[in-house]
């Protein structure tokens, strides 16, 4: 079934919207997001190793065919550094090692050292935006006092890692190892990462602390780089389950009716409000747990389980069986969105991804039967003509529909959902890890790095 809504989202898109960064599936023409500027083919490049998994040739060929002659970043352009890593360079990184086809580590590499100039600060820490003519880095402007973002910014780990095996250029790999240094030195309270760095005198921001949104890819950064390094990188290891250990501590609670959730915490305050971004933590959990200190593996495994059931009842709970963006556990609600515009859905995968690790890790049948829900909820609300649709309130019987077809629903959603279907041998996890856009890597093996295996 995935296979045939990946056919869809891709026809449509090609059909209206080819070259341009992603589809506007009801108005059936492009749609261009400022968070690649002028870069275009988002949903192309953010597809490639979907197509290629799910064994789409005649597209996937297409798709290599305008990335050999239209992916062109010698562009003026100011882009999102994180944006164009987790998709570009993820997307490239993946096509690559799935293919063995030149243009795409040609293209990933030429991408990386375009980015390159954003590290150039007091600190090493990078700016969020870039402009990749200029070479002119800043930060939003919204962002506290000036700061760079923890899930911006601790999100370049893994495919820097892997720009510098590819290039045989170390400096990739220097500038994020430097990211950690930095983090290393400064104290953190009660132990937790606040989400906003500034750059120019290495101090926090805000003490905003989130495995939602401006958090998360951060910890599960930390966890993947452990794995990708064969378990070799200990300072990524011990980063991960300190950083746990502090979030079950201060930010994990149970609601009166049972459900385990991820609280924000705001200054020492705790809100009590989880998004559906904060939904892939149960995966990362789970993912996490074998390596996990003093015999708490059966302990995080739980932890997983417990955060999937929790995200399972967000969908429940809503008239399109779909989850809102956050919801809350206050005022007498649990697991329901309470606010007019944290209702939408924007055909985000979250949910859908730790229903996949909680499948490949523990094999319990429910999680295929949460997912398939999800697919016949995505099918009768979010498929239109032209597409799929994100949908502006989920608690409405009537969709109003947001008119994007988001280049992580092809990348990402579709994935999850086919991997969640297949055998475990289809990208196994002692062989690959996914990046924070569902874009697999290898893991580096200590002996043999580039043995067939990783192929
Ligand atoms: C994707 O780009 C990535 O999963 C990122 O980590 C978070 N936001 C979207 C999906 O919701």
């Amino acid at each position: 079934v995935s296979l045939q809504m990946m056919k869809h989202a891709w026809d449509n898109y090609k059909r209206y919207a080819w070259g341009l960064n992603e589809l506007k599936p009801i108005s059936k023409q492009g749609h261009s997001s400022n968070l690649f500027g002028n870069i275009q083919g988002a949903t192309i490049v953010d597809a490639l190793d979907t197509l290629y998994i799910m064994e789409m040739k005649e597209e996937f060929k297409e798709a290599k065919e305008w990335v050999e002659k239209n992916l062109d970043f010698n562009v003026n352009a100011e882009i999102s550094v994180f944006e164009v890593n987790i998709r570009f360079v993820g997307g490239l990184l993946s096509a690559y090692y799935l293919s063995g086809e030149e243009v795409f580590r040609k293209k990933a590499v030429e991408l990386g050292e375009k980015l390159l100039p954003a590290f150039n600060t007091p600190t090493g820490i990078p700016w969020a935006l870039l402009n990749i003519k200029s070479g002119i880095g800043r930060n939003w402007p919204w962002a506290s006092g000036g700061s760079s973002i923890l899930a911006e910014f601790g999100t370049l780990h893994l495919e820097f890692v892997h720009l510098s095996h590819l290039s045989g250029n170390p400096v990739f790999a220097e500038k994020v190892m430097n990211i950690r240094k930095v983090l290393n030195r400064l104290d953190k309270p009660e132990g937790l990462y606040p989400n906003y760095l500034n750059p120019s005198s290495g101090q926090w921001g805000q003490h905003h602390v989130s495995i939602g949104g401006l958090g998360d890819s951060f910890y599960e950064y930390l966890l993947k780089a452990w794995l990708m390094s064969d378990k070799t990188d200990e300072e990524g290891k011990k980063m991960y389950y300190d950083a746990v250990q502090a979030i079950e501590t201060h930010l994990i609670r149970k609601s009166s009716g049972g459900l385990t959730y991820i609280a924000e915490w705001k200054g020492g305050l705790l809100e009590h409000k989880m998004g559906h971004l904060t939904c892939f933590a149960g995966g990362m959990f789970a993912l996490g747990a074998d390596g996990a200190p003093n015999d708490k593996t059966g302990h995080h495994i739980e932890l997983g389980a417990e955060i999937a059931r929790t995200c399972h009842e967000s969908y429940d709970r809503t008239s399109m069986k779909l989850g809102p963006e956050a919801f809350r556990f206050d005022g007498g609600v649990e697991a329901i969105a309470t606010r007019q515009n944290e209702k939408y859905y924007i055909l985000r995968p979250e949910v859908i991804e730790t229903y996949m690790y909680m499948w490949r890790l523990t094999h319990d049948p429910k999680y295929r039967q949460w997912g398939w829900e999800a697919v016949e909820a995505l099918e009768k609300h979010c498929r239109v003509d032209g597409g799929y649709s994100g949908i502006r309130d989920v608690y409405n019987n009537h969709e109003s529909h947001d008119d994007v077809q988001q280049s992580f629903f092809l990348s990402e959603t579709l994935k999850y959902l086919y991997l969640l279907f297949s055998e475990d041998d289809l990208l196994p996890f002692e062989h690959w890890v996914f990046n924070t856009e569902a874009h697999p890597l290898p893991v580096l093996h200590k002996d043999n790095e580039n043995k067939e295996e990783n192929q």
